[in-house]
């Protein structure tokens, strides 16, 4: 099968809210020796996009989002022993999370994911994770990084809240802080003081490494 079949068919599994077709697709792309990182994003993320698109239009509800994401946890954990990096390397820690009131998990654990291949430490606090716990997880890991992920609008504001929090703490200049989620902007990581907001995973990853293995290191 082309490479294109598979991404199409873990594509549709998703919007189809298909366990048996992504969980199939997935294995056989595998198989097949199909790059892990597409077939993540440009047949499971390209499927969550659309999934996302019917919801806005009012073609699907609350309930296929949540069935969308389970889908796609599903095709995910297939993938995962796929993902390939330099493990060994020790790039550093790295703390994550999904700020306070969101609870959009998908990308954030994908990054978390593609970091641990690629030699980092992650400390992945989850989901709706208070201001309080962030600071409290940097000053007690003390990780080269800080990535903050938020879909929505609203919660997009903790990213910034977390920043002055850090300012407060004296911790802001010992870490790089790194920050996504669809509704996220350049203007806006500028203008709450991030030092880079990722387009996708594997973008900020690219990031992350560039900054633990260059100069600007600062740990
Ligand atoms: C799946 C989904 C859900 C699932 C989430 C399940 C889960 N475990 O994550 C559930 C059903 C729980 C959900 C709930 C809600 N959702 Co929702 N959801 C989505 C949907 C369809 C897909 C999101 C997704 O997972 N995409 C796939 C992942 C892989 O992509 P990603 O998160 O963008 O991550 C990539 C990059 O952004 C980047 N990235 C992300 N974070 C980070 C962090 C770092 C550090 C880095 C480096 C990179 C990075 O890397 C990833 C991979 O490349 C989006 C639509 C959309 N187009 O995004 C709506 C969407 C985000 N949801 C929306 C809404 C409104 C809601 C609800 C309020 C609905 C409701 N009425 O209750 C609730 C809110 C719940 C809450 N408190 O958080 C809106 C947000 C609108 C807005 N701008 O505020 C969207 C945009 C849908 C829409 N078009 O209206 N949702």
């Amino acid at each position: 099968m082309a490479v294109e079949k598979y991404l199409s068919s873990l594509k549709e599994g998703i919007i189809n809210l298909d366990f048996g077709t992504v969980v199939n697709a997935a294995k056989e792309a595998m198989a097949a020796g199909v790059d892990p990182n597409a077939t993540i994003n440009k047949g499971m993320v390209a499927g969550m996009a659309v999934v996302g698109d019917k919801f806005e239009k009012g073609e699907y509800f609350l309930s296929e989002l949540v069935v969308a994401a389970e889908v796609m946890k599903e095709g995910v954990e297939v993938v995962k022993p796929y993902l390939k990096g330099s493990s060994t390397l020790g790039l550093g820690k790295v703390v994550m999370a999904t700020v306070e009131g969101d609870h959009h998990d998908l990308g954030k654990n994908i990054v978390t994911s593609l970091l641990g291949v690629q030699g980092f430490q992650v400390f992945d606090l989850g989901i709706d994770v208070p201001t309080a716990r962030i600071v409290g997880a940097v000053k007690e890991h003390q990780p080269a990084i800080v990535g903050m992920s938020a879909l929505l609008t609203l919660t997009m504001t903790k990213m910034g809240e977390v920043i002055e929090a850090l300012k407060s703490a004296s911790l802001r200049e010992k870490v790089k802080i790194i920050i996504g989620g669809t509704s996220v902007t350049t203007e806006f990581a500028d203008r709450i003081g991030a030092d880079h907001r990722a387009a996708n995973a594997l973008e900020g990853v690219k990031k992350c490494v560039e900054w633990v293995t260059s100069s600007e290191r600062r740990q």
